[in-house]
């Protein structure tokens, strides 16, 4: 393996793994045309945190059920906010879990995430799944981004990277439930979006009856 590259288990980042330009151009183009049909059936919205302030970032699912957030609490529905199912995974995101998670299950949930040049997440678990056996894994589309992870305990070291268009993370094992987040995008930074910003899609097993 050369200096610099993944390999097939990836790079290590605070134990999760890391495939820099996992996806190629043409790859990242069929991805955003399939994220596109997805978001012609389930549009973008913009959830609100428990506590009632909107999320910076707009989201919709993929899946039997898919994630949403407001005064209720985070969740798994079967349907988003309209009222319509789902609609299904595309197969392009489920190749890249069937390339990287290493596990014989498949994912149940697609999170799409939309940034603009001014959205960020605050660090956070992934935990609103039934079971943390299964990884998660996120696909990086369109502008850089700024992706800071530390550990399992809130308030630890971080550490932080620039992930580009293709780019696949991977949060498993003792990574699992690390903490994370996007601090900010770099607008401009790719032209794979026509009006820029950045898409982030990540594949989880859910594990909640629809
Ligand atoms: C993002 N990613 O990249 C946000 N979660 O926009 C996540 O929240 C994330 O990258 C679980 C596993 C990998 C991730
Ligand atoms: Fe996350």
């Amino acid at each position: 393996m050369e200096d610099g590259q993944a390999g097939a288990n990836g790079i290590d980042l605070r134990g999760a793994r890391y495939f820099p330009g996992f996806l190629d151009r043409p790859a990242q183009e069929a991805l955003v045309a399939a994220v596109r049909g997805v978001v012609a059936a389930a549009p973008l919205f913009r959830p609100e945190t428990r506590r009632g302030k909107q999320m910076s970032v707009r989201m919709t699912s993929a899946g039997a059920v898919g994630w949403v957030s407001d005064r209720r609490g985070y969740r798994y529905e079967p349907r988003h906010p309209s009222g319509v199912a789902w609609p299904a995974i595309p197969t392009e995101a489920l190749a890249v879990w069937e390339a990287v998670a290493g596990v014989e299950r498949a994912p149940d949930t697609c999170l799409v995430n939309y940034y603009d040049a001014e959205a960020k997440m605050g660090l956070h678990q992934d935990r609103d799944e039934a079971s943390f056996d299964w990884p998660v894994v996120s696909i990086s589309l369109g502008d850089d981004a700024l992706f800071r992870i530390g550990g399992r305990e809130r308030g630890g070291r971080t550490e932080s990277r620039w992930l580009a268009s293709g780019d696949v993370v991977a949060l498993g094992g003792a990574a699992r439930l690390a903490h994370h987040g996007i601090d900010r995008v770099r607008p401009g930074s790719s032209s794979l979006l026509p009006k820029g910003g950045r898409i982030n899609l990540t594949l989880r097993v859910a594990g909640v009856s629809p």
